[in-house]
């Protein structure tokens, strides 16, 4: 298995997890799910590089950096996921693999959670199954 550069990044607000609306987004933080999927790029002799930012022109110069320093993106746009066509637009000019991925399972909330601007670049979406998401996330790469 070859190894990868894989670079996840987490959108707006998810800096919070833990601390509020626990009945959605469970009482995982985000430096504990940093933190097992570090473990599972250790144990597949994976690098990662995990971040979250609160800046939509943050992620978009991420995700163009990514190109050319990761083999494989996992992102969690949080609300730019139904609003943001500039994260669309750097997303599409990535020829890595992209899986987008929500705590939440996103088609039983709010209607104007149902779109999702990322979803017709990624490869595919792991949406419902909590922190647990980010490491089928990484499952999935392994076999890609
Ligand atoms: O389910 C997900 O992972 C979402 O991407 C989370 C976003 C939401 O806008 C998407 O529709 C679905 C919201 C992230 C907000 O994170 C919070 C964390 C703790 C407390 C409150 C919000």
């Amino acid at each position: 298995m070859t190894a990868k550069r894989v670079l996840i990044l987490n959108g707006p607000n998810l800096n919070l997890l833990g601390q509020r609306e626990p009945e959605i987004y469970g009482h995982t933080t985000l430096a504990d799910i940093r933190n097992s999927c570090a473990a599972f790029a250790r144990e597949k002799g994976w690098s990662l590089d995990f971040r979250q930012s609160n800046h939509e022109g943050e992620l978009v110069t991420w995700i163009q950096e990514a190109r050319g320093s990761a083999d494989a993106l996992i992102i969690n746009p949080a609300a730019y996921t139904h609003t943001s066509v500039a994260i669309l637009d750097a997303l599409a000019m990535l020829e890595i693999p992209i899986i987008e991925i929500h705590l939440s399972n996103i088609h039983r909330r709010e209607a104007f959670r149902h779109h999702s601007y990322v979803s017709t670049v990624a490869a595919g979406v792991i949406a419902g199954f909590g922190a647990g998401g980010y490491l089928l996330a990484l499952e999935a790469l392994s076999g890609m």
